[in-house]
């Protein structure tokens, strides 16, 4: 059930709703207070608790940013946030098909379901504190309590995306030793389990694709390499790594420059100027697409041709880089992304979305809404126009209404859009896979040695009985194969233990699109590394003469 329709508690267009079952199945629970907290924080998401022994929570990035909040004498508001992303979206769906398909399963957990609490962070860390606070808020407001504002126990939660917002949360839910799985907080940070002890994650630290850049640099005979890095824990170390990487292979850092996280004409100039002026034709980019942006598009208004960039696997698929448009500048990319997945019956669960099959379900308004370019009849919800686009200059419209209704009867079909596709599943299979690491640990552990008396509900129902921190014992112990036969296993301080990256090159096919061709493969373990890029891969290089740029 969605967030859900039987709800009092409206709140202008962005409005969080906890159905009326809730309160009348723990009458205890005060719906105001609910109500006025999610209110408070203006968060959007989907709940479906009622009938399930456990709650996980998620947290996911299905818009870009916050808007600013104005000034004003009344009560101080949280932001609301702009900016659909589309790929966000897709991977909040992808944990509420991942839940439901276990909860089918025989095998796994075969006497609890799962129930979930899942909200938008806006890519901000404002709204992913603001979530947290709401998924440690017992029943009465502000006390944090196992069983959450939902009645239920939480029992982990997946996120927080990137990892400056992980690291956010960690610190409210850590206190709590609430477990954290991370489907994309790659930073290396994660490692040191005495500053995240509750971090564990399904997509390996950037220590292994630091390292894996620095192997490519040497594959190439490229020395002297320049650095651009997002304002956060993710380009930051990621950039220290390769930093120290480089050094140790004799190789040559020309420049490292960070790309603002708020907009400064002034801070940009500098990465911009660096670029420019360095005579190092291949550029390491390590930020995630939604902080490039703004860069890439200042590099397109430069006119800077010619230089190869290598691209970490946060932007290496990305629609907001790979546009045709942008394909002079940037054709010829190489850089790493998380290994691609298949997973059954995703893309019938993420077609299966109507506004009109709940008129609260406030998110699949909007992105009908930005998808077709139309205003849904009645809605209150504001079509979302991605103006930030030209965050170099003037803003026109940053919020507004298209003029035209939407009917209802526009076809996903005719729709070219990042949420339905289903050919780069890479994060969203992360995600999968957080969601069944939680799902198997939850599992041995209700089968766990406790006394017989308790064996049947004891560990997920009576408090006294869940232990976090048992929990996690069997969470760093898990091994299991995935549905596509890929091994997860995590070491003690939550960070998978071995992986792969597949080596990507940007080319543009014959209808004018960018496509990502695999042209080699990075395999490693925490003691070695295996580099494939055979000899008749076909890359493309962006250069005049299109052979292999010389960076020395
Ligand atoms: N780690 C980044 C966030 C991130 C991401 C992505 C965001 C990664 N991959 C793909 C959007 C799309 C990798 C971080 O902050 O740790």
């Amino acid at each position: 059930m969605k967030m859900a329709s039987r709800n009092k508690c409206l709140i202008l267009g962005f409005t969080v709703f906890l159905w009326v079952e809730l309160y009348t199945q723990y009458p205890h629970i005060d719906q105001n207070v609910t109500c006025r907290l999610l209110r408070k924080f203006n968060l959007t998401g989907y709940v479906e608790a009622e009938n399930h022994s456990v709650v996980i929570g998620g947290l996911f990035p299905v818009h870009y940013r916050t808007m600013p909040t104005s000034d004003s004498d009344e009560e101080i508001e949280s932001p609301m946030c702009e900016g659909f992303n589309f790929r966000g979206f897709r991977w909040m769906k992808t944990m509420i098909h991942t839940i439901k398909e276990i909860n089918e399963r025989k095998d796994i957990l075969p006497n609890h379901t799962l129930g979930y609490q899942i909200f938008d962070n806006c890519f901000s860390i404002t709204k992913a504190m603001e979530s947290s606070s709401v998924f440690l808020t017992g029943q009465e407001e502000y006390k944090p309590n196992w069983r959450n504002s939902t009645g239920k126990f939480l029992i982990g939660i997946i996120g927080a995306g990137g990892s400056t917002m992980s690291a956010a949360v960690s610190r409210i839910v850590g206190i709590h030793h609430v477990p954290q799985v991370g489907y994309a907080s790659s930073s290396s940070i994660f490692s040191n389990d005495i500053q995240f002890p509750y971090i564990l994650r399904t997509i390996p630290s950037d220590k292994f694709q630091s390292e894996a850049i620095v192997n490519l640099i040497r594959h190439f005979g490229w020395v002297w390499v320049g650095a651009i890095a997002s304002d956060d824990d993710y380009g930051k170390y990621g950039v220290k790594f390769f930093r120290e990487e480089m050094e140790s292979a004799n190789l040559c850092v020309a420049f490292s420059e960070t790309i603002p996280k708020v907009y400064s004409n002034e801070k940009m100039k500098i990465a911009v100027d660096a670029v420019k002026s360095s005579t190092a034709k291949v550029i390491v980019l390590y930020a995630t697409d939604i902080d490039l942006s703004p860069f890439v598009l200042e590099v397109i208004h430069h006119n800077i041709t010619d230089r190869t960039w290598i691209a970490t696997e946060a932007w290496i698929t990305s629609a907001l880089i790979a546009k045709p448009e942008y394909f002079p500048y940037f054709g010829g990319t190489i850089g790493f992304a998380v290994p691609r997945s298949v997973i059954p019956g995703l893309k019938e669960f993420l077609y299966d979305v109507h506004p009109s099959k709940d008129p609260n379900d406030v998110l699949t308004i909007e992105f009908w809404q930005t998808a077709f370019n139309c205003t849904w009849p009645n809605s209150t919800v504001p079509y979302n126009v991605d103006h930030r686009v030209n965050m170099t200059g003037k803003e026109d419209r940053l919020y507004d209404m298209s003029d035209q209704l939407c009917t209802g009867e526009e076809k996903l079909e005719d729709l070219k859009s990042t949420y339905l596709d289903t050919s780069q599943l890479r994060i969203t299979n992360n995600v999968r896979q957080a969601v069944y690491l939680l799902a198997h640990a939850i599992d041995l552990f209700s089968q766990a040695d406790i006394r017989e008396e308790y064996r049947e509900n004891a560990v997920l129902e009576n408090k006294p009985n869940f232990e976090s921190v048992k929990l996690w014992l069997y969470l760093t112990k898990i091994k299991f194969i995935t549905h596509d036969g890929r091994k997860i296993e995590l070491g003690r301080n939550g960070d998978v233990l071995n992986g792969s990256y597949d080596i990507l090159n940007w080319h543009m096919d014959n209808t004018g699109e960018i496509t990502f061709v695999k042209v080699g493969e990075y395999k490693f373990t925490s003691s070695k590394y295996e580099f494939v890029l055979p000899k008749n891969s076909t890359l493309f290089w962006n250069t005049e003469s299109s052979r292999l740029p010389d960076s020395v």
